[in-house]
């Protein structure tokens, strides 16, 4: 046991996927490298770590072919195995991905029999999930896509995936259930490219909706560094939407396959960035883990890269906060003019007549140097432990 700070408390909302620990290696080149876990045992490990909530896909509690006793037996190891920690179930999820009859979609499916299923699969586990709390409810679309020019039609697809989230958010609303959608882009994998590829396509999307208001989106750090894009950037735009109702955090190298490293490893210096932006404020809900332990690890590694996703972002957080109360960073802050940028283009009262006009000493202000250098080599200072 570490003896220093960097020790998690309920009242950091650390919160992880069943799925997370409970992933057993599998993938393109080799069988499963570990035992499955059950959903309470990782619901009880999680909570000696200092967790404070799970999240859940409705297949991580109970087989997709579980029978009606088997399906309540285990919810009922779920619940108590909650009940015991007090952990809580922050969020849920629909597994749409894993069995073969989704191989091809399942909103979006071209087989309508698949699309009619899905969608019931969804309302079951929203029965569940309101049960038991949760007040996200995230839609990660990974078999929505194609790998190839005519065997989907774009525009109908999108057609089918609005009728299914208005179907869903209608589901909720005649349920009375306090649960609002978080949907989750990614550009690929497990298809060759998927619908609703990135932060920006998704937030377009939801304004389409019937009930924009109940959907919003949960960013994967992991996702958008696929893409090449900033997290920090897309979890920042996202609140300025206000639609940021879920985040998943974990780690990335650059665009390649999606890694699922445990957050903070990977691109450090963007995390660093990522727990600066939500250190901002504005985002109220589970600070949630989305990550993989590798396919190299034990029942130990498992649980050490729990532990140190959750180290991590308090590692960072004392770094972000160290960062911002360093009299030298708010003195390369002022000379870099940033809080500049919160003032108004234009003064009270002043229309576009007033800047029509305007002519400002051109010459100055293209010599004027932004000092971003002395600003951002602070910040890697203080990643870096020497300041
Ligand atoms: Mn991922």
């Amino acid at each position: 046991m570490t003896t220093d700070g960097y020790v998690p408390a309920p009242a950091d909302r650390f919160s992880f996927g069943i799925w997370t620990v409970g992933w057993q290696g599998v993938d393109v080149f080799g069988p499963a490298v570990r035992p499955p876990m059950p959903a309470d045992r990782a619901v009880r490990k999680l909570a000696e770590l200092g967790a404070y909530g799970v999240n859940f896909h409705d297949n991580d509690v109970f087989d997709f072919d579980a029978s009606e006793s088997e399906r309540d037996q285990r919810i009922a190891a779920f619940r108590q195995a909650l009940a015991d920690t007090g952990l809580v179930v922050t969020t849920a999820t629909t597994n749409l991905f894993g069995h073969p009859m989704f191989k091809e979609g399942a909103f979006t499916a071209n087989d309508r029999d698949v699309r009619r299923f899905a969608l019931a699969k969804v309302m079951r586990n929203l029965d569940l999930a309101a049960g038991m709390g949760a007040r996200v409810y995230v839609c990660w679309g990974g078999r929505e896509g194609a790998e190839s020019g005519a065997s989907k039609d774009v525009r109908a697809a999108l057609d089918r995936y609005k009728e299914a989230m208005d179907v869903l958010c209608q589901y909720v609303l005649d349920q009375g259930y306090a649960i609002r959608f978080a949907i989750e882009p990614k550009p690929n994998e497990p298809r060759g490219d998927i619908l609703l590829p990135t932060l920006g396509h998704a937030l377009a999307f939801i304004t389409e909706l019937e009930h924009p208001e109940l959907v919003g989106v949960n960013p994967e750090v992991g996702h958008e560094e696929m893409s090449g894009l900033n997290y920090a950037h897309a979890i920042s735009q996202a609140l300025w939407h206000g639609k940021l109702f879920h985040i998943d955090l974990n780690g990335q190298h650059g665009p390649r396959y999606d890694q699922d490293l445990r957050f903070g490893a990977g691109n450090a210096r963007g995390a660093f960035w990522v727990v600066d932006a939500l250190a901002a404020g504005g985002y109220d809900g589970p600070v949630h883990f989305d990550y993989k332990p590798p396919r190299t690890e034990d029942d130990d590694g498992v649980w050490e890269s729990a532990r140190a996703c959750m180290r991590n972002y308090l590692i960072l957080r004392e770094k972000v906060r160290a960062f911002r109360a360093d009299p030298e960073v708010i003195k390369a802050l002022a000379d870099s003019r940033v809080s500049a940028l919160s003032e108004p283009t234009l003064a009270a009262g002043e229309t576009w007549r007033d800047v029509r006009a305007f002519t400002p000493d051109i010459g100055a202000l293209a010599g004027r140097g932004m000092a971003f250098e002395r600003l951002d080599q602070l910040a890697l200072e203080h990643l870096y432990g020497v300041r």
